[in-house]
């Protein structure tokens, strides 16, 4: 039985980590058996969420947790796509892992309504007279993260313009089908689906959420995920 380890659903998601998302995606997705357990950051082999438990070993990053279930599971995660559309698959999720993550990041973080309702309250259980410091230790190495990444670099109309074009870039591309590259769901799906629900949580206000709420195909495939890998979700009222 493997262990995923990460922030559990939060805030109407599967998780607050769009990554941690992707491993149960790419879980289900293999039908292989498993628990999630909210991780601890000490225990984290690449000092990152997630990370699994298998076979009496820890294993971090979701690109290492695909691998995994493909070579020690025989997971063809792409079966059925041609050498093309795989690359395509793995390009759409660099996009989505890379660059619209990191978007979501400072969306959620540098916004300071965001960062009340979201991120502030994963150190409720840090003992109060610390708490302030902590919280401001931690948002300004994610501030540092940001600007190392470059996104942070820009201002907040200029981040939102490179959302949208990657939002177009998605939506133009999943166009009417019903996952990324066709009927059925591949890798591609295991990243690009967790960010696009991260971009559209309700939970959270910003320009690329209302920009992305204006395209129909991409507000479907959300719920369309949702239903298919979170159901319990769906019935909870998001
Ligand atoms: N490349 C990693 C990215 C994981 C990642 O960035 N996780 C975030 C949470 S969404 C994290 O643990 N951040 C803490 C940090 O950077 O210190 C993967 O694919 O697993």
């Amino acid at each position: 039985m493997i262990t995923l380890h990460g922030s559990c659903a939060r805030f109407g998601l599967p998780s607050a980590s769009q990554f941690v998302t992707k491993a149960e995606v790419l879980l289900k997705m293999a039908g292989v058996a498993y628990t999630h357990v909210d991780g601890d950051f000490k225990r984290a082999p690449k000092g990152k969420i997630p990370f699994i438990e298998t076979d009496g070993k820890l294993l971090g990053d979701t690109e290492f947790i695909r691998r995994h279930l493909e070579t020690r599971h025989g997971v063809d995660f792409d079966a059925g796509l041609s050498p093309a559309e795989r690359a395509v698959a793995t390009a759409f999720a660099a996009l989505c892992d890379e660059h619209l993550y990191w978007a979501v990041v400072h969306a959620r973080w540098m916004n300071s309504a965001n960062f009340d309702r979201g991120p502030r309250q994963f150190f409720n259980g840090v003992p109060a007279p610390m708490r302030p410091f902590v919280v401001a230790m931690v948002r300004r190495n994610v501030r540092q993260n940001l600007r190392g990444h470059g996104l942070g670099r820009h201002d907040p109309g200029e981040i939102e313009a490179l959302a949208r074009r990657d939002i177009d870039a998605i939506s133009a591309f999943l166009a009417d089908k019903p996952y990324l590259m066709g009927a059925e769901p591949c890798s591609g799906d295991a990243s690009v689906w967790p960010c696009v629900v991260s971009v559209l949580s309700p939970h959270f206000t910003s320009p690329m959420r209302d920009y992305a709420e204006g395209k129909p195909n991409l507000v479907a495939y959300s719920a369309r995920g949702m239903a298919r890998w979170f159901p319990e979700l769906v019935r909870a009222g998001g």
